[in-house]
């Protein structure tokens, strides 16, 4: 039976986890034999999208673009792995319409907890003021009303949440 494409899109705050579980997803879905294709917004942003700030217009532009490469690999019967905070639900929307076969998961850790983390120094920068326009700190965050899967990742571990994004695959007849 032939592999048909979808696109997994991890949305939520810098330092929720979405490339961490994208990495194990990656990993697992090879092993299984599925063709995958990683889009992670941090190397967008030094690519396809360099140059674009972080105004709510650029992030959209950002999203846009994004949204169209993954539904080009999309309909190729490839599973494309997505993580971009992309903050606005509007836009969030505009691209699943457009894609059809995609799958939303809202990564959601506090962000008290991914200020703690910190992995890159950005919150600091951002409390501090050197960055502006930080997401969760100066600037919006639209929570996803409707996720089709949501993924705590201050309360499950790294393979439990891929495990939820694994099992929405299988439901939804990809895997
Ligand atoms: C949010 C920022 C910002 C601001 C730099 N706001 O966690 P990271 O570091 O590695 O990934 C974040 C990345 C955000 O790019 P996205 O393309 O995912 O954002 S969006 O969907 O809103 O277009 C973060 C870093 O860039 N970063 N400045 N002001 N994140």
């Amino acid at each position: 039976e032939k592999q048909r494409g979808v696109t997994i899109w991890l949305t939520g705050l810098s330092g929720a986890g979405k490339t961490t579980i994208c990495q194990f997803l990656e990993t697992e879905l090879r092993r299984t034999g599925y063709k995958i294709e990683v889009v992670d917004g941090d190397v967008v942003r030094q690519n396809l999208s360099k140059g674009l700030t972080f105004s709510k217009e650029d992030r959209n532009e950002n999203i846009r673009r994004i949204g169209f490469v993954a539904q080009l690999i999309t309909r190729n019967n490839v599973i494309v792995l997505v993580s971009v905070i992309s903050p606005y639900r509007a836009i969030r929307e505009e691209v699943k319409g457009r894609i059809g076969d995609f799958i939303e998961v809202y990564v959601n850790a506090p962000l008290e907890i991914c200020e703690q983390r910190d992995v890159k120094g950005l919150y600091k920068k951002a409390r501090t003021g050197e960055i502006k326009n930080f997401t969760g700190i100066d600037d919006l965050y639209e929570i996803p009303l409707e996720p089709d899967v949501e993924c705590k990742t201050n309360q499950e571990s790294i393979s439990q949440s891929a495990n939820k994004i694994l099992s929405k695959l299988e439901e939804l007849g990809y895997t």
